[in-house]
């Protein structure tokens, strides 16, 4: 996957982007990387025909929806729906010792169960009376300009597929499972979702070399952050908290090397993001979840974009 995101990430051309004034000027299909249509060899759905066949539906789908409409209901089938259950099980029994606090308390807002997976559009207008939050549905992983730019309106681009019910543990890329249970819960936090909408505003008109260390501090907090509580270190990165092979993993050290945890700071150069060698081998550490805010405020101030 990685040498497919990396050529994709290599601009085609030097064309300008505009930049977006709304959310309407964003697309959700221009610019999708890797994952999307075509997957790649080494991807656990590959050889599943099937498969294939339902995320490009669904992915078409998201292709046409239009912001203010609804986002389609799914009918997903007990296949997937199996997936979704064992999945928010096995997490729900890791939660209580390796969520944050403050994932805990938004968590319990929705009130998922195994046997229903929830629909985009009903958690866009719980995140809308909340904290003015709405999701877009998107067909795959999407560039990141046009992902952090999204944030700057409130705007939450979502998968609506599935991940392979092969690993159902991990899965390298987004899926409903991982936007549902790591990203929705935190942006229903009203700190959290402020701040998330400044790292969108940061990126607005951001430089390519802005935007990846953006896109970095995004990987390393919001997807993969940890935070020190009064019991120890725990997660607050939506990549986590969807995976409970890789939540466990790094309070355990579970496949064989424990992972390094160091403290962040944003101003910093950031390690390259591993896409595709399973677990990270390092987390960033917060002192708390507004040291997180604050630090992530800081540094998309210092680009005087607002
Ligand atoms: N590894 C995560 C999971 O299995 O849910 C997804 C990470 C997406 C960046
Ligand atoms: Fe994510």
């Amino acid at each position: 996957y990685r040498f497919i995101l990396a050529a994709q990430l290599a601009e085609p051309s030097k064309q300008v982007r505009k930049i977006p004034r709304s959310i309407h000027d964003i697309s959700n299909g221009d610019h999708i990387l890797g994952f999307g249509a075509e997957l790649a060899e080494d991807h656990p759905g590959y050889h599943d025909e099937e498969y294939k066949k339902r995320r490009s539906y669904i992915g078409d789908l998201a292709k046409l929806h239009k912001i203010g409409e609804p986002i389609p209901c799914l009918e997903y089938t007990d296949e997937e729906i199996k997936i979704w259950g064992d999945i928010l099980e096995k997490l729900t029994q890791l939660y209580p010792t390796h969520a944050c606090k403050r994932y805990l308390d938004t968590f319990q807002l929705f009130n998922f169960v195994p046997d229903r997976l929830p629909q985009l559009q009903e958690l866009s207008e719980v995140l809308m009376m909340r904290t003015g939050w709405q999701i877009r549905p998107v067909a795959g992983l999407l560039h990141p300009t046009d992902f952090l730019n999204a944030l700057a309106f409130r705007t939450f681009h979502s998968t609506q597929y599935i991940r392979h019910g092969s690993n159902p543990m991990y899965t390298p890329e987004p899926d409903v499972c991982h936007e549902i249970l790591g990203h929705i819960p935190l942006l229903a936090d009203p700190e959290f979702a402020n701040v998330a909408q400044v790292i969108g505003m940061a990126s607005l008109g951001a430089s390519k070399e802005e935007i990846w260390h953006l896109t970095k501090l995004y990987w390393y907090t919001v997807e993969f952050g940890t935070v020190k509580e009064r019991d120890g270190v725990k997660a607050f990165g939506a990549g986590l908290l969807s995976s409970f092979g890789e939540l466990e993993h790094m309070l355990s050290g579970e496949d064989g090397y424990m992972p390094i945890f160091e403290d962040l700071d944003p101003f910093k150069k950031l390690p390259k993001m591993n896409y595709k060698d399973g677990f990270q081998k390092k987390y960033f550490l917060c002192e708390s979840f507004s040291d997180v805010a604050s630090k992530l405020t800081a540094y998309a101030r210092s680009l005087q974009r607002f």
